[in-house]
């Protein structure tokens, strides 16, 4: 670790509160705290992309969803308002999104067509041979199947000759409901043409609410029900319902939708590493976003104390401290993926911004802005004061990351680019949420409990709440559904 230069090796600077076991006969320089590189996903280097296989006829929303889930446009989902059926060849094509979503390699069934029992071969063959990959990354991760709400035979040969005989060995499916809106619609309708025809004049929320919970039965009797009765529940099969109104941005249902179909897919996943994968790939849940964040922030953490390999170190130099917060940035970037981030953040100037934004202006200002340029003025810290900063780090670096989040999504047209960045940081750190979050680590890490991994998860999300209550409503989604994302 170098040294030359280090202030503190002459007069460390005093940031320890009485009391604290702070000593300054320790050495900072002998202390070696970087633990093996960390492999953050625990998956096999090549595996960087999410695949997965969507399965459904042509126009049943397949590339909607898609484009809701993934962050991509419309354009780049392919979803067709005209045309319908593509060639049956087509799921042998992946589909990636180099600037839009690196996480991702998509397979569409494309021209999958009703009573057409070669389309149904065809998939079959292509989830056969992705099967057969010796390779993680060239296996398909996960399969979604689509059926439209708009047809009232939802299962039909197609799908009894694929839920009935393909082997998908242990790739996890979602049976997703889609377009359930229309059954809303329709149930709409006939509601408001029953009360007309009995003299009354409709209250219009009243009737929305009704509708509402008539399709939902509908859907539990007809379509999800009649799936359960034909081919019984099954272990790694998961139901969804979806209804996106090609106007509207948001699903219709109040309770479940896209989140569920994006939780239901994470949890079906046997790995954690492909957990978090998916986790990446999405880009609509801005809640699991943050809880992979706490996650592999503090496996960072752990990693960069050498807990567990080498013994708990209380005085961790600022070097150390650095590097750990360029590994928990790095780490955290993988997580949220928002399109443009990486590369900026990479630069030494934004870095260093964050580090900075993560922490009072008031303290900049007391250490000086040089510290925080190259954080080398810290100084030995005791180990409850090391815990903090770091939890600080991954706190902060969390919760500007949901509103850079925020930001891309409202505003899918602007790129993140410097300015932008750099505004959002500054912001961040003037905010009410980012100081909460500091008070509330402040106040509870002590080097009584900054050894504990129990203790501080559980600081580091309590602070991470804190912050989140003061978020400014630019930063969440425009339209919300269950709460808050
Ligand atoms: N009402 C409604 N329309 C939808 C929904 N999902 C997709 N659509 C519309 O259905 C058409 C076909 O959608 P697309 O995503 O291209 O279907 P794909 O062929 O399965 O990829 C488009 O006009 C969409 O806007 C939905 O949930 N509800
Ligand atoms: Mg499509």
């Amino acid at each position: 670790m170098p040294t030359n230069g280090h202030p503190s090796r002459d007069q460390p600077l005093d940031l320890n509160s009485p009391g604290d076991d702070y000593r300054k006969d320790v050495d900072t320089a002998k202390i070696v705290v970087d633990g093996p590189p960390i492999n953050l996903f625990d998956l096999p280097e090549s595996c960087d992309k999410f695949r997965i296989l969507i399965i459904g006829k042509a126009g049943v929303g397949k590339s909607t969803i898609c484009s809701k889930v993934f962050g991509i446009s419309p354009e780049q989902a392919g979803v067709s308002h005209y045309s319908i059926g593509t060639a049956k060849d087509r799921v042998w094509f992946p589909m990636t999104f180099e600037g839009a979503n690196e996480n991702l390699i998509l397979h569409d069934s494309g021209g999958f067509e009703a009573g057409d029992l070669g389309c149904v071969e065809e998939i079959t063959k292509f989830i056969d041979f992705r099967k057969a990959q010796p390779r993680l990354a060239d296996q398909l991760h996960c399969i979604w199947y689509c059926i439209s709400c708009s047809s009232n035979r939802p299962i039909q040969e197609a799908e009894l000759e694929f839920f009935k005989k393909v082997d998908v060995g242990s790739i996890p499916v979602v049976v997703v409901f889609t377009q359930f809106d229309k059954l809303v619609d329709a149930a709409f309708s006939k509601e408001v043409m029953r009360q007309y025809s009995r003299g009354v004049q409709p209250d219009i929320g009243h009737v929305r609410q009704l509708a509402y919970h008539a399709a939902v039965s509908e859907y539990d009797d007809n379509y999800r029900g009649q799936f359960e009765r034909t081919f019984g529940r099954r272990n790694r099969v998961s139901i969804a319902r979806i209804g996106i109104r090609p106007d509207a941005e948001i699903d219709v249902n109040p309770l479940g939708g896209v989140d569920t179909l994006v939780k239901d897919t994470r949890d079906l996943l046997l790995e954690d590493g492909l957990k978090l994968l998916w986790t990446a790939a999405q880009a609509h849940s801005a809640d699991m976003k943050l809880q992979a964040s706490i996650e592999v922030g503090m496996k960072t953490f752990w990693s960069a104390v050498g807990y567990g390999s080498v013994p708990f170190v209380p005085f961790v130099g600022a070097a150390a401290l650095y590097k750990s917060f360029a590994a928990i940035l790095t780490s955290i970037t993988k997580v949220w993926r928002v399109p443009g981030c990486a590369t900026l953040i990479r630069e030494p100037k934004i870095k260093n911004a964050v580090l900075e934004g993560c922490f009072d202006a008031t303290v900049s200002e007391r250490i000086g802005v040089q510290f925080l340029m190259s954080i080398n003025i810290l100084g030995p810290l005791s180990s409850g004061q090391t815990a903090g900063v770091v939890l600080k780090l991954i706190a902060g670096v969390a919760l500007l990351y949901e509103r850079i989040f925020w930001e891309y999504k409202n505003h899918p047209e602007k790129l993140i680019n410097r300015q932008v960045l750099q505004d959002l940081i500054k912001d961040f750190q003037k905010s009410r949420g980012r100081q909460k979050m500091s008070n509330h680590l402040t106040a509870t890490i002590s080097s009584a409990n900054a050894y504990s991994k129990d203790a501080c998860r559980k600081e580091l999300e309590e602070a991470i709440e804190q912050g989140r209550l003061e978020k400014p409503k630019k930063f969440i989604r425009k339209t919300t559904v269950v709460g808050e994302d």
